[in-house]
This record gives C-alpha cells, structure tokens and sequence, in this order.
C-alpha cells in the first residue's frame, strides 16, 4: 500500500494511507482535535462551528475519512469501520454534552434556551380547563332527562326546503308566517322556489314521520332562525327543543305529564308550570306552554296534539294513531335554571359570563 501521508484542506490525510495503523493514528488525531476545539467554544456559535467542521454531512472531517476507508484491505476494513464509527459517536457525545451544558448556563442566566429552566421548589399555577357552552350542556341535559322517557335524540337540516318548514306543517301559501319579513330565504335561482334557515324545529317532526311508521318518540334540539329584534327574552337564532310522540291512544294527559316531569327534572320539583289554550296549524288542539319565574310567568313553548291533516300528509292513518309535539325555547329554558335575565349574555362571548357555568 502506498504511503502517502499529505493531507488536505480539511485536515485529512490523502487516501492510501500505510494500512490500518495509519487509518486508526489518523482517526483518533481527528478525534482529539475534535474534543479540543469543542471544549474550547465559547458560545453556541462557536460549538456550531465546531460541529459543522467534524460532523458536517457534506465536508465535516469525519467525512472525509470516509474516503480513506477504501484504501484497506478486505481484512483491515472491518476494524477500520469500527474504529471509524466509535470516533463519530464519541465526537457526537461529547458535541451533545457541550450544547446542553450551554442550555443550562443560558437558562440559569434567564436565556431563552429550552429546559432546565424548571424550578420545582415554585408552587404550581392551575390551568384553566375550558368546558362546554351552558347552551350546549342545557341540549345535553335535555336529551338526557328524554332518553330516559324513551325520546330518541334525531338531528334535521338547518337550510330547509318549503313543504317541510310550512306546507307539511299545514301552514298554506297565505298564512302569515311565511311572510319575507319573518323568516330568512336563501335565493337560490330565479323561479326556483327558495330555502330558508329553518324558523322551527317542527320541521324534524315531519322528516321522521315521512321516513318511519308509529310508534315514535324522538326529540330534537338545534338552531332555529327568526329576524325578530334581539331582547332580554329574544335573539334572532336560538334553539328549539322539539319532542314528538306517535303512539296510539296517546292524549293530551301523557303530552302534560311529558312536559311536567321534563320541566320538574330540567328546573327543579318546585317549577310551576301551565298551559295555556292557543293555536298551531300542526297541531289540535294547541296550547301555550308556560313557566313560572320570579314571580313572573315566561312563555317557554308551544305544543298540542297532531293535527289529523298532518298526520295523514305524511301518510300515517289518524284513525290508527294519534300523538302529540311540542317545541320549547332552549334559551328561555338555560335562562330560567341559570337564573340569567337576558338571553342575550349567552352570545356575548364575554368568558366572565361563560365560566360561571
Ligand atoms: C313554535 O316554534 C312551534 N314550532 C312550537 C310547537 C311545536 C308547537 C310542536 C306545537 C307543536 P313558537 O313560535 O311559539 O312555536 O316558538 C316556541 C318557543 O321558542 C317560544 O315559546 C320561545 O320559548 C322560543 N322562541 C321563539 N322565538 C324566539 C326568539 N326570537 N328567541 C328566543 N326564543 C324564542
């Protein structure tokens, strides 16, 4: 083997080196240097510099040797190999070492370098968890106290179509209610007949019945769209509650007594609740459904029996079964057990307001 020994720009001897003595003496000189200028660096620059200049992937030192490597023999290169990669996990131990000593004396001098900046002698600081919006936990609670009478929790489309926000519902082409000025419609082509944000959760009743034969119990809970002035008892999207019993020989008794253990169970033994004659075109007869607050009493939703017209509409026979619905306002309820005067403290996203609950 020849017996070259000029070195290059990097430090390293030329390829064809004496044999595996020469390839050892020059590794473990490289290893030496290495340990010396890292142990001289000053900052982390310097150990960049250094790190750069041994264990670069493209010109570092180390690498450079790899070429002489192929100057032994068969027999020799096995050992060669070994003793190389030794030097390089030295050197990289001992590059580690330096940078997190580094770290350490930056952190205790109040540096920006990461870890070892944890003083376990400090009294902990309490994280402040988030939690659910007391609107979606009054749905969650809702749907719990129905399950447990047998109400299956469905979900229905918020862009509704026409015939299932009014017409199914039996609300005609003239009825108010469909007026422009009171519901949200969504142009969707000229002469197509428009969408709209759904102004009430009724509209779930008529999906379920058109797709399942009685006997039903189902409740459904979300949002509801209505321009009505934003006030202490209104906002112009809210949530509905809505519950729908078809079984046959239900009554006006059973739809009561729903609504006086949900109201019980929701706001407490002690809520007063009445009924009050009104009407809905869905339903016959109809009532008001209200709640006593602070010596007040708040409008909390309406319900009644299905109307026969609707039930038929949807193709059940109302000789065969019968059912109520009703359709509660989920702001008006979460206000009356929160004991919050304005619904409107609901949307403000004020987190004052939000972490009470
Ligand atoms: C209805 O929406 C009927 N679909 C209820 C119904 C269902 C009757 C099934 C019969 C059978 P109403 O428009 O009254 O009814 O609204 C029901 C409840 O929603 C109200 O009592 C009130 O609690 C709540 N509500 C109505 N408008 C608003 C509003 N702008 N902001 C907050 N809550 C409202």
């Amino acid at each position: 083997m020849a017996s070259s020994d000029e070195t290059n720009a990097d430090g390293n001897s030329q390829a064809c080196l004496a044999g595996l003595p020469a390839f050892v003496a020059e590794i473990d000189r490289l290893c030496a240097d290495a340990k010396a200028v890292i142990a001289a660096a000053r900052n982390e620059v310097d150990l960049e510099k250094a790190r750069i200049e041994f264990l670069g992937a493209r010109s570092g030192r180390l690498k450079g040797i790899t070429r002489l490597l192929s100057g032994l023999s068969a027999s020799e290169r096995p050992v060669g190999g070994k003793h190389f990669n030794d030097a390089k996990e030295t050197i990289t131990a001992v590059f580690n070492e330096a940078k997190d000593r580094m770290a350490v004396a930056a952190a205790q001098e109040g540096g920006s370098s990461a870890g070892a900046a944890i003083d376990i002698t400090l009294p902990g600081k309490q994280l402040r968890l988030g939690h659910l919006h007391p609107i979606t936990q009054t749905i969650r609670r809702v749907q719990e106290i129905m399950s447990r009478l047998g109400f299956e929790s469905v979900d229905g489309p918020e862009v509704e179509d026409q015939w299932h926000n009014f017409e199914a519902l039996a609300i005609g082409p003239e009825h108010p209610a469909r007026d422009p000025l009171d519901n949200f419609y969504l142009t969707v082509a000229q002469g197509v007949e428009p969408l709209l944000l759904r102004s009430q959760t009724s509209t779930v009743q008529i999906r379920v019945m058109e797709n399942r034969e009685a006997p039903l119990r189902i409740v459904s809970l979300g949002r509801v769209y209505r321009p009505d002035t934003a006030d202490a008892t209104h906002y112009p999207m809210f949530h509905q509650v809505e519950g729908l019993l078809i079984e046959k020989g239900s009554t006006m008794a059973h739809l009561k007594s729903v609504l006086r253990f949900f109201a019980a169970s929701f706001l407490g033994g002690d809520v007063r609740v009445r009924f009050r004659p009104s009407f809905f075109p869905f339903t016959e007869p109809s009532v008001e459904v209200d709640m006593e607050w602070g010596g007040r009493w708040i409008e909390m939703g309406g319900a009644g029996m299905v109307d026969p017209a609707v039930l038929k509409a949807v193709g059940y026979d109302p000789h065969e079964v019968s059912g109520f619905a009703f359709g509660l306002g989920v702001e008006r309820i979460a206000a009356r057990r929160y004991g919050v005067a304005d619904i409107r403290d609901f949307y403000r996203n004020d987190v004052r307001f939000l972490e009470q609950f």
